[in-house]
């Protein structure tokens, strides 16, 4: 309980200006925490949540004094912001104070410590449990966020594990390998529920992004490193990536390729964002957009690689490929894609050149190749129970 009392003042994220419904609306968000992790009392909590009336909650139009409406806060939910760029992105967003982050976390307490830490202004943002390696706590986000009565006007689906050094496959609450499983079947589930949310959104510009990579395309000279990313026909995945009784890769392979599930992810990630494209740009509106946002190769995505690469990696990236971004920079062009004016065009995967200029990029033949991209969109909708 000291603890938690501790903790409390900081991770409700109360709003400076707060009033006691934004308070008890940042208490329902809080709740969403495993109760095990931090025994809170609920029940009254969650009710006084439903009937509150929101007075000036993120993402509540605001008025000026001569009653003409001035764009209000936009708020958008990023995953995996406990961290590298996630965490650089919200911060950037947040600093502007145009923006609300709901930081969509599977470690709450190590995600309070980071937007501390970062120097993330209290009121800012909310930390809401989502832990992508299972399809029932993406429901329960979902179920979190719509209580907590925000509106939705943009999405980053950033989380990712990278398992280079893995010999075995792991395996997510349903049991599919872990890196497909987290970095997208995960992701399209979240995705495919909040599409009602961001449609429902009155903000000027919707927007839907998935993180993509140089690594998944094999156009690129990173892209070619081996093991090199490729889906094959997913007879792998539809054999729903389970391992023991089956392939737990895409493309069928007899053996698990940590670092090659990961890239093969990165495909699926891309492809996903241009079906949804495909298939709701005009009639939502919506803007659907993947990036590359640079290597920021100090990030914790490669904690589990060998001390040497960890080690070599940033100097080599700074220096022989000058690829390298820090995590700063990444958070600006992640929060460019958020929020420029500029960068409402859908369908689109972004990069930036030498001056940090963004452009639209090509993708890799697989990357884009449609009917691929349609068939991943059938399967998945299989694995994750949409279909
Ligand atoms: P980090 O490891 O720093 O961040 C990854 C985030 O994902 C962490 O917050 C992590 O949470 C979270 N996460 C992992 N598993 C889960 C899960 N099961 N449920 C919810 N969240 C989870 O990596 P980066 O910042 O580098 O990566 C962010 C994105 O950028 C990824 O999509 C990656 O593919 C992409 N990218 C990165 C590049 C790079 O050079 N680093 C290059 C190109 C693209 P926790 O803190 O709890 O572990
Ligand atoms: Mg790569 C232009 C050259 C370039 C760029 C931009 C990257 C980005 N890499 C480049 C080149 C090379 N890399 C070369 C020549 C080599 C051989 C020495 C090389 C090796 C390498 C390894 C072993 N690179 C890697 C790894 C990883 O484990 C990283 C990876 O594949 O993670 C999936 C990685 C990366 N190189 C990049 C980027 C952005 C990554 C990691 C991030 C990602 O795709 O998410």
């Amino acid at each position: 309980m000291a603890l938690q009392a501790a903790l409390l003042p900081s991770t409700l994220s109360v709003p400076k200006k707060g009033n006691l419904a934004a308070v008890v609306k940042d208490t329902a968000a809080f709740l969403s925490v495993p109760q095990k992790k931090l025994q809170v009392p609920s029940l009254s909590v969650r009710a006084q949540a439903v009937a509150t009336a929101p007075v000036a909650t993120p993402g509540a139009s605001t008025a000026t004094k001569d009653g003409k409406k001035t764009l209000r806060q936009g708020v958008v939910v990023i995953t995996g912001a406990s961290s590298g760029l996630g965490l650089a992105a919200a911060k950037a967003l947040a600093e502007t104070g145009k923006w609300h982050v709901v930081m969509a976390c599977r470690d709450f307490l190590k995600t309070a410590k980071a937007a501390k830490g970062a120097g993330m202004a209290e009121g800012s943002y909310t930390i809401m449990h989502l832990d992508l390696a299972s399809l029932d706590s993406v429901r329960q986000f979902v179920d979190n966020f719509r209580r907590a009565g925000m509106p939705l006007d943009s999405l980053v689906c950033n989380a990712a594990i990278y398992r280079p050094t893995a010999r075995t496959p792991t395996f997510t609450a349903d049991g599919y390998e872990m890196s497909v499983g987290v970095n997208h079947l995960g992701h399209f589930l979240l995705a495919r529920l909040l599409l009602d949310d961001l449609q429902k959104s009155d903000y000027p510009s919707r927007r839907l992004i998935i993180l993509g990579s140089i690594t998944g395309n094999t156009n690129t000279l990173a892209g070619n490193i081996p093991p090199k990313a490729g889906l094959g026909d997913l007879r792998g995945l539809a054999g729903g990536l389970r391992g023991q009784n089956g392939s737990a890769m895409i493309d069928g392979s007899e053996s698990f390729d940590g670092a090659k599930a990961y890239k093969d992810s990165k495909i699926c990630n891309m492809l996903t964002m241009q079906e949804l494209h495909r298939r709701y740009h005009e009639e939502t509106g919506i803007t659907f957009a993947s990036l590359y946002p640079g290597c920021i190769a100090t990030t914790g995505l490669f904690r589990e690689h060998i001390p040497l690469f960890r080690l070599l990696f940033p100097p080599f990236q700074k220096f022989i490929t000058k690829g390298f971004v820090s995590e700063a920079e990444s958070g600006k062009r992640l929060a460019q894609v958020v929020s420029d004016p500029s960068l409402t065009k859908s369908g689109v995967y972004w990069s930036w050149n030498k001056d940090s200029a963004s452009f639209e990029n090509q993708l890799s033949q697989e990357a884009s190749d449609p009917e691929k991209a349609r068939k991943l969109w059938e399967i998945s909708e299989k694995l994750v129970g949409l279909a």
